[in-house]
């Protein structure tokens, strides 16, 4: 991927931002605006991030496009025309794209570069981080925009390597690849897997859907947006935002606050009914307590399995279909377009590997533990990512004493401070990943928060004479800790999930609830209040 360079290049900067997708670029934007030497390094060879990679067929966000775009930037967001009510990856790519051109951030960033390894040298209070193609960089900040799903599980399929058809990943999907006519599988039926299928269901010949935990999967109802509908969201947007960054979950939602046994049956069921027509994550509003109580939550489920049961017209589809021993929300809810209904198809097929396990892959397909044989011709995986972790753990990364993340995350777990900060990594700043709200928010008001938060810090240690920040052990235990048990105030832990909000989808991976989930309100309170009592959890020098 990376250019070989003919010499060997040393390039110092203040801040170094690893990442160009939602978060590296508003850090370069408002660092630099703010005075700060910074430059930005990405692996591809664009813009986007995860909007730059994942460009399968029928790729979509699930929070609005009005939402899930800048805040920061009154004609930026004036300008911007969204034709979607949820935007496809390639307006949001399209978005971040003109983003970069509008406040001339690609002079600042090195694209096609993929970092290997960074090292903090003591003496001289500084990272250095080196580059595949070994190039060197020096900063005194490493800015870690890395994203949450960024590094895909490795494939941990049995027999695998015999397959020697074609195989898609979904995380790096071919510009342009068509399977038009051809036999297909797929592995996965999370948020990747429930979009890739309907899609693809529409071209191929055929398509065997290996699923081994269903998902419940709400109907997205996207749509064009009306006209003078865009008009009307920008004449109050400013006042949009605000409610955006007043709701936890960093969205413009209504939620219901009464409870689920607040009403009777008529009502409840009527109002899971009316929020399922509405689509979309709004269904997680139909009452207050559906991440807190069992019984509230054992109801919404029964009320998806309903709607399974009213879709697909094979039962015993039907019954794989089902999600079961573990609630709704604690493996992140998806939400696609016509995914039960797709399965009425007569060229879909689901194989329920929970119930007749999946024995190996062999050169033309895979084979099932009874021995039914399936031949494709591409395989496509959509088996998901080493989520949080995995973009710093494939790095080396040696802080104070020559100590190695990935060492310590992959023996302790990942451990932050507020999740800015990890205790013996002085100067590596974390954004919107472990320990603070990301995933469980809509991400672009989480990053927003980030950032905003770092870029206080940056400018008041160079107005206050530090150089030198780094999180507290002490501190740290006791925000994971925090973390740990907020979410255990919460349904999101329960059940048998194998949910990647705690690494439980990767083998061998330490088992911790990784995001905060409190939301963007609380925890917004509680790093303001640490920054305001000089860095609380910090030090710095
Ligand atoms: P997910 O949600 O982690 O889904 C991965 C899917 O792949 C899930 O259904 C897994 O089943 C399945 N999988 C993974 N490995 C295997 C093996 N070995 N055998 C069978 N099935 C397997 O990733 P997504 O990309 O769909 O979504 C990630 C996030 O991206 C999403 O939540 C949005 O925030 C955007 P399992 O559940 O582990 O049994």
């Amino acid at each position: 991927m990376s250019a070989t360079p003919t010499t060997t290049s040393v390039s110092d900067y203040e801040v170094l931002v690893v990442g160009a997708g939602f978060s590296g670029l508003y850090l370069l934007h408002r660092l630099r605006a703010e005075g700060h030497l910074v430059h930005a390094v990405e692996q591809a060879p664009e813009v986007g991030g995860t909007w730059y990679w994942n460009r399968y067929p029928g790729a979509r966000c699930d929070v609005e496009s009005v939402d899930y775009s800048y805040s920061w930037d009154e004609d930026l967001q004036q300008e911007w025309t969204w034709t979607e009510k949820y935007p496809a990856q390639h307006d949001i790519l399209a978005y971040l794209k003109h983003v970069a051109d509008r406040f001339d951030l690609r002079k600042d960033i090195d694209f096609n570069t993929t970092l290997t390894g960074a090292e903090w040298d003591e003496s001289q209070g500084l990272w250095t981080a080196t580059a595949a193609d070994g190039r060197v960089y020096r900063a005194r900040y490493l800015l870690m925009a890395v994203g949450c799903l960024s590094a895909p599980k490795d494939i941990d399929l049995p027999g695998f390597q015999e397959f020697t058809g074609r195989v898609l990943r979904t995380y790096d999907w071919p510009e342009g690849e068509d399977l038009r006519g051809q036999t297909v599988g797929v592995v996965g039926t999370g948020s990747t897997g429930a979009q890739v299928v309907p899609a693809l269901a529409e071209t191929v010949a055929d398509l065997t859907v290996v699923q081994r935990t269903p998902n419940f999967v709400i109907p997205t109802r996207n749509r064009p947006l009306h006209e003078g509908e865009l008009d009307e969201i920008k004449a109050d947007y400013p006042a949009r935002r605000i409610r955006n960054k007043t709701h936890p979950a960093g969205v413009f939602r209504s939620d219901n606050p009464k409870n689920a046994y607040d009403v009777d049956d008529e009502e409840r069921r009527a109002t899971f009914q009316e929020r399922w027509e509405g689509g979309g994550i709004n269904f997680l509003g139909s009452f207050a307590d559906l991440m807190f109580d069992q019984a509230a939550n054992d109801a919404v489920v029964e009320f998806v399995h309903s709607k399974i049961d009213e879709i697909v017209d094979d039962p015993e589809t039907a019954a794989s279909l089902k999600p079961d021993g573990y609630p709704l929300g604690a493996k992140r809810p998806v939400v696609a377009t016509d995914y039960y209904e797709t399965y009425n198809r007569s060229n879909v097929h689901l194989v329920d590997v929970k119930k007749n396990p999946l024995e190996t892959f062999t050169a033309t397909g895979f084979r099932l533990a009874d021995g039914t044989e399936y031949e494709v011709d591409t395989m496509v995986l959509a088996t998901g990512f080493d989520a949080f972790t995995g973009p710093f753990t494939k790095m080396d990364i040696r802080g104070t004493g020559g100590r190695s993340l990935a060492e310590i995350w992959n023996r302790d777990g990942a451990k932050t401070h507020l999740g800015f900060g990890a205790s013996g990594f002085p100067n590596m700043i974390i954004v919107a990943n472990v320990g603070s709200p990301s995933v469980l928010a809509n991400m672009v008001t989480a990053i927003e928060q980030h950032v905003d938060w770092i870029s206080r810090l940056l400018s008041t240690m160079r107005d206050e004479g530090h150089t030198m920040i780094e999180a507290q052990e002490s501190a740290q235990e006791a925000w994971a800790q925090t973390v740990e048990d907020v979410a255990a105030m919460t349904l999101w832990p329960n059940g048998d999930s194998g949910s990647w909000y705690r690494g439980a989808n990767v083998d061998g991976k330490v088992q911790l609830f990784m995001p905060y989930a409190a939301g963007v309100v609380e925890y917004g309170t509680t790093i303001d209040k640490a920054a305001a009592n000089d860095y609380e959890g910090f030090t710095l020098s």
